[in-house]
């Protein structure tokens, strides 16, 4: 959870333009963990890919290749090269 709270943190910085499309209410400047998902899966396939995971990560944040790698693989908990919502966060549904 850690990890997802720093994507969270340089997402919220880097995304003003859709955080204000939140719904009435929301709070203004988080986003929930099903919008970073989705924010991360750039192609929409469903997963995040290393390179979209590196690419967000890459541009927002001052995080090296190696860390960003080391957080990718610890979100990977299956090993197969990319993560799933239910890896990214449990309770996404
Ligand atoms: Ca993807
Ligand atoms: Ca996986």
């Amino acid at each position: 959870m850690t990890c997802l709270a720093v994507i969270a943190i340089i997402l919220a910085c880097a995304t003003t333009v859709h955080v204000t499309t939140a719904a009435p209410g929301e709070d203004d400047n988080s986003l929930n963990p099903e919008e970073i998902f989705g924010l991360l899966d750039t192609d929409g396939d469903g997963f995040i890919s290393r390179e979209e995971f590196g690419g967000a990560l890459g541009n927002h944040g001052s995080e090296t290749d190696a860390e960003i790698d080391a957080e990718f693989e610890e979100m990977d908990a299956n090993n197969d090269d990319k993560i799933s919502p239910e890896e990214f966060d449990p309770d996404i549904h």
